[in-house]
């Protein structure tokens, strides 16, 4: 079903308009209007849809849909799983090959995990903190992101592994591209729980405009095709206390690795 466009002009803008407030007040500087103005013109172009599940699929751009809080409904299941891998595999801060320290913590689940050091970026078979496999994937994780990913147009996504980014409200992720997996045909799947947080979204090289996108809750953002490579990074979490996460945001990014 596509819904009348004057609903969701009117949706989009108010739902813009009150996350811009809602930044401000949140003590967030470096977001500005006109950033909100541009980024509520493109929602309201976008063509939303609401799937037989009663999601609400937002083509932002082709190849990049934001499927609105579609991980809020079995999210205690989501959650258990995301705590279970973390007792076998515990989030660890890394390092970049230059000698920085990243600002989120990471884990990961899947047949391999992605993992980097002063030896490089790269995917790993073995835990380097543990020496032991990787945790299997929860299905219910592998579910989720092989339905968001048919809903968004890849019906053959099958992921091998899923990174978990633990955020606080004073971690960013650099811009940057995934470009460390095999098969670029494949698409990034990107789950949200816990606090929100503004996603920026550029293009193919690092100073391409850039498109800011609040990420919240039970949120999935996929992309894919031309948009595959495209730089992209979290410049703010948002603080705040969420029921269930505490004082984090949790990313859950999933990808065909092998
Ligand atoms: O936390 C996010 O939403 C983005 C994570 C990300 O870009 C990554 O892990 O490569």
């Amino acid at each position: 079903m596509v819904r009348p466009c004057t609903n969701d002009y009117f949706k989009l803008k108010t739902h813009t308009v009150v996350e811009y407030l809602r930044q401000k007040l949140s003590g967030n500087s470096e977001v500005n209007v006109n950033d909100c103005l541009s980024n509520n013109y493109f929602l309201a172009r976008s063509k939303v849809t609401v799937d037989l599940f009663n999601d609400e699929v937002i083509e932002l751009q082709h190849s990049l849909t934001l499927i609105k809080g579609m991980a809020a409904n079995n999210v205690d299941r989501y959650w258990r799983s995301v705590q279970e891998v973390a007792q076998q595999a515990p989030f660890r801060k890394m390092q970049t090959p230059g000698g920085q320290m990243m600002s989120a913590e990471i884990t990961n689940c899947g047949q391999v995990g992605w993992y980097s050091d002063r030896q490089g970026y790269r995917y790993t078979h073995l835990d380097p903190l543990t020496g032991q496999t990787w945790p299997t994937m929860p299905t219910c994780l592998k579910a989720l992101a092989v339905d968001a990913a048919t809903k968004a147009g890849y019906p053959k996504f099958v992921p091998d592994v899923c990174l978990i980014n633990r955020y606080s409200t004073d971690s960013k992720m650099g811009l940057h591209q995934d470009r460390d997996e095999r098969d670029f045909t494949q698409p990034i799947v990107s789950v949200s729980l816990g606090l929100s947080a503004n996603f920026v979204f550029a293009g193919s090289q690092r100073n391409s405009p850039r498109q800011n996108i609040l990420l919240e809750h039970g949120d999935v953002l996929v992309w894919g095709g031309q948009l595959r490579k495209h730089f992209h990074g979290i410049s703010k979490v948002l603080p705040g206390d969420d029921p269930l996460t505490g004082p984090y945001r949790i990313n859950l990014t999933f990808r065909q690795a092998l």
